[in-house]
């Protein structure tokens, strides 16, 4: 591994983001991992994360400036607005979600870094896409703000790869669901909404609908995941749209019960809302064979191991 690496992460205060620099910096060492977003953070707060700094990913010129004054060679681009927050502004979104990306496709495309990471979703496959085992390569009709603005960045990405060796890598993350930090205007929040409400002994109401199945993820597969394609050789990294990722698949009724080992008293309604149109869109499972044939993919949780494992931390 490079000792010289200098990173990156736009977005750092999200869900990911916020789990991904305490990964790359075990590896790379907290100075080496730079973390941004678009908050003003508190003093404590900005303390604890240093080094910091506030960036829209839209002000291009100053995220040239912090490319420079850090000599960074890599960057985690992972400030968006996920499926529900951009149904309700939809212009914006896909000014953040495509004009960010442009910024550090173009900084890469320019030699100023050299390897960039962009995270896609399950949201770039629609209502006509083979649901169950979604295949890598499939129809692709998209009808959220969302999943039109990943699908386009995919064809982008895979643009800048071939007509300008942009060295940059993608996965289709599934629902992600992580104890440390919590979710942000997408349709799969509830996955980690329910760990919490249980954990305070109320009940739940779900915004899906029972039999809603979804695929997830636990946190540290999909950071493990993260880190392992952008350590992966560039040969290996034959697809350079996005891969398809694969953890867990479960419905709302499933993970309730799952839960009801834990807290045996734990109750779960269901009043269907917006999202459940956005996920009645997406695919049920995902088949990541080509992750896994590439660059040795292969999830270590299921919804079992995870509740435990969230269930060890949440302490209310
Ligand atoms: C969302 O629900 O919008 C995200 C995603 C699946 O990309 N979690």
């Amino acid at each position: 591994m490079n000792a010289k690496e200098k990173i990156l992460i736009i977005g750092s205060s999200g869900q990911i983001g916020s789990e991904l620099v305490e990964g790359l910096r075990d590896i790379y060492g907290r100075e080496s991992v730079i973390a941004s977003d678009i908050r003003n953070l508190e003093k404590e707060s900005l303390e604890a994360v240093a080094p910091y700094e506030k960036l829209n990913v839209l002000d291009k010129d100053h995220l040239y400036a912090l490319v420079k004054k850090y000599e960074i060679t890599q960057i985690y681009l992972l400030a968006a607005l996920l499926s529900a927050t951009a149904e309700k502004n939809p212009m914006f979104a896909w000014d953040l979600n495509m004009n960010g990306l442009f910024n550090v496709l173009n900084l890469a495309k320019e030699g100023h870094i050299k390897k960039v990471y962009w995270p896609s979703s399950i949201a770039v496959f629609g209502p006509t896409t083979p649901r169950i085992m979604t295949p890598q390569f499939t129809i692709m009709e998209p009808n959220t703000v969302y999943g039109i603005s990943k699908q386009t960045g995919e064809r982008w990405c895979e643009y800048y790869f071939q007509k300008y060796q942009v060295d940059v890598r993608s996965l289709r993350y599934p629902g992600l669901i992580g104890y440390k930090s919590a979710p942000g205007g997408g349709t799969t929040d509830y996955a980690v909404h329910i760990y919490h409400e249980a954990a305070k002994h109320q009940p739940y109401v779900c915004f899906l609908s029972e039999n809603t199945g979804l695929p997830m993820m636990y946190m540290p597969d999909a950071i493990k995941a993260t880190i392992d394609l952008m350590h992966a050789d560039p040969d290996k990294v034959k697809i350079r749209s996005s891969y398809n990722l694969s953890g867990m698949s479960f419905t709302p009724q499933e993970i309730a019960n799952e839960i009801k080992q834990h807290y045996p008293s734990f109750s779960i309604s269901y009043q269907p809302d917006s999202r459940q149109q956005i996920a009645d869109s997406w695919p049920q499972s995902i088949d990541d064979s080509y992750a896994n044939n590439d660059w040795g993919w292969k999830a270590a949780y299921d919804l079992k191991l995870m509740t435990e494992d969230m269930f060890a931390h949440i302490k209310y």
